[in-house]
């Protein structure tokens, strides 16, 4: 299957004072030549050394650079989560329900060859392989805030492109109103496939506006590198302005669909989790409030809590999504 087209679509460059991974990196290798020098300690400031410190490619898997995003909203300039915190504090069912459990779990995970299904109401269905989708657009880096429904929150440089990228180059039907995520359900390699915590696969949907929006994020990596097992290799979703189970790990399928499909968390506990799950500090889960969270990182239960935003914090990309619809009903 080939898709690599000629690409659509300018980009509109917005200011940014955020310095690239790669950039940081260039400066990291100038530093290390004048390390200890007096010129050394001129040339970065200690904000600039925090960067540098904490935008260190890990060097952990295979290195996967990307642009810095032109897309609004697409980088925060918080501080960003360690490595170490993203790819050890995790939830992937299908390794374990305990947050340690992917890291030590997923390594059984097979990532190649991999190919993800594009099935439903779409001109071009097909096997698309990993390698073909990788290279359909042009890889960004994007700084986002992941908030999980149970209260606590990341950021973390992604490297992708926008999932609507590949939904114009398979061109879905006029007849299809949503988009149905399917992930990899494995019981060979995946030990908890087949618990009954959930209905395996796990599947996510998203409403075709929704999944077309620049901000919806189809990743391949994380840090300047491919993604690890446990954070959704070899690509997932990243969908920042809601709960981090909208975020699909090692999808298999994207099916096109007229009917709004079911979600895992849904089936699992319909009156707990809705379809659209935005983040919204308003809206209380059934048993705790979500008005608040705590960063990783930032002194685990003891952490100081912050206050959720509305949309995540993407309210000014994503709040016309939504306009007139009553967000406690459709939570
Ligand atoms: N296939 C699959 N995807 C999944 C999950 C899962 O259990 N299985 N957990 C979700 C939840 S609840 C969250 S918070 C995010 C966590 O992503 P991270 O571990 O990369 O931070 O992945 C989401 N995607
Ligand atoms: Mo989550």
């Amino acid at each position: 299957m080939h898709l690599l087209s000629s690409r659509n679509g300018f980009q509109h460059p917005v200011p940014s004072d955020i310095t690239p991974l790669s950039v940081y990196q260039d400066r990291r290798t100038l530093l290390r030549a004048m390390a200890g020098g007096v010129a050394g300690a001129a040339l970065a400031s200690w904000a600039q050394r925090d960067a540098l410190a904490q935008a260190a490619r890990p060097g952990k898997h295979a290195p996967l650079p990307g642009v810095p995003s032109a897309v609004p909203g697409a980088t925060t300039v918080e501080k960003l989560t360690s490595y170490q915190d993203a790819s050890s504090y995790n939830n992937f069912y299908e390794f374990g329900t305990d947050k340690a459990d992917p890291a030590r779990n997923a390594h059984t995970l097979k990532t190649t060859p991999w190919t993800v299904a594009i099935e439903g109401l779409v001109k071009k269905p097909g096997q698309y392989g990993i390698e073909d989708l990788l290279k359909l657009s042009a890889q960004e880096e994007r700084i986002y805030r992941l908030r999980c429904v149970e209260g606590w929150s990341m950021v973390i440089p992604w490297v992708g492109y926008s999932l609507a990228e590949l939904i114009k180059r398979v061109e879905p039907l006029g007849s299809a109103k949503y988009v149905e995520f399917v992930t990899l359900a494995d019981k060979k390699t995946m030990p908890f496939v087949g618990s009954r915590v959930l209905d395996w696969p796990y599947t996510e949907g998203l409403r075709m506006d929704e999944a077309m929006h620049p901000l919806t994020l189809l990743a391949f990596g994380m840090y300047g590198e491919v993604l690890p097992n446990q954070n959704g290799a070899p690509v997932r979703l990243v969908v920042p302005w809601k709960y981090g189970f909208k975020s699909a790990k090692s999808i298999v399928k994207i099916r096109f669909t007229d009917q709004e499909p079911g979600t895992a968390w849904n089936k699992a506990a319909r009156n707990e989790y809705g379809f659209y799950s935005n983040v919204n500090p308003n809206v209380d889960h059934p048993r705790w409030s979500q008005a608040s969270e705590r960063r990783i990182g930032e002194g685990g239960l003891f952490a100081k809590k912050r206050k959720t935003l509305m949309f995540n914090g993407y309210e000014a990309q994503v709040g016309q999504l939504y306009a007139g619809m009553d967000l406690k009903k459709f939570y």
